[in-house]
């Protein structure tokens, strides 16, 4: 089933998520839900509290060498921790819940992490390049924090202006 996707400034965003303890029909159920959701709204990433579910869960979908986006390479990733990271690279990001807003982000080059598949089954990988930006930007979703949050102080000024803007011509 597609489901709504809560956009800024709702409050939902900020909350923290919990891991989940069950691997059951419910989490799978979720998982179908968030990657119906994603793939409608033309996303790559979607963490769970996006659709108001609080639970550590997040899918990662990149396009292929083709640009084509196949469901086979979906990562489905759950209760992820971020053991080790170095470097630092600068990407333009985007985000389902900030909708036609985009800005650089600087994050780490390369993660190590660990994290659960749908059945249970614990994943350890390193990641780098588009994958590691996109684990840390939906990671940060589950700490109630937003891509925007890392802008400068001016970056973030402009973009309050202009979302203020935005969303009074929508009413
Ligand atoms: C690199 C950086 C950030 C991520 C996180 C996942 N981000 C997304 O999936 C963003 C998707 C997105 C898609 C949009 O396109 C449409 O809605 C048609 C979009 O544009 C509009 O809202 C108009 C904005 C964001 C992964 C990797
Ligand atoms: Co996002």
């Amino acid at each position: 089933m597609i489901r709504e996707i809560i956009t800024y400034p709702n409050k939902l965003l900020k909350q923290k998520s919990h891991d989940v303890e069950d691997f059951n029909d419910e989490l799978h159920v979720l998982l179908d839900d968030m990657y119906e959701t994603m793939i409608a709204k033309n996303g790559i990433g979607l963490a769970a509290i996006q659709i108001g579910e609080r639970f550590n869960v997040l899918i990662i979908n990149l396009p292929n060498e083709d640009d084509k986006q196949v469901k086979e390479d979906v990562l489905e990733i759950i209760n992820p921790k971020i053991i080790d990271k170095k470097g630092s690279t600068l990407y333009t990001e985007g985000c389902l819940s900030v909708p036609e807003y985009y800005e650089d982000v600087d994050r780490a080059e390369w993660i190590k992490v660990e994290y659960r598949d749908r059945d249970g089954k614990l994943i350890s990988c390193e990641y780098d390049g588009l994958m590691a930006i996109a684990f840390q930007h939906e990671c940060d979703h589950l700490n109630g924090e937003l891509f925007i949050e890392k802008l400068s102080y001016l970056k973030r000024k402009k973009f309050e202006k202009d979302w203020k803007k935005k969303l009074k011509g929508k009413s």
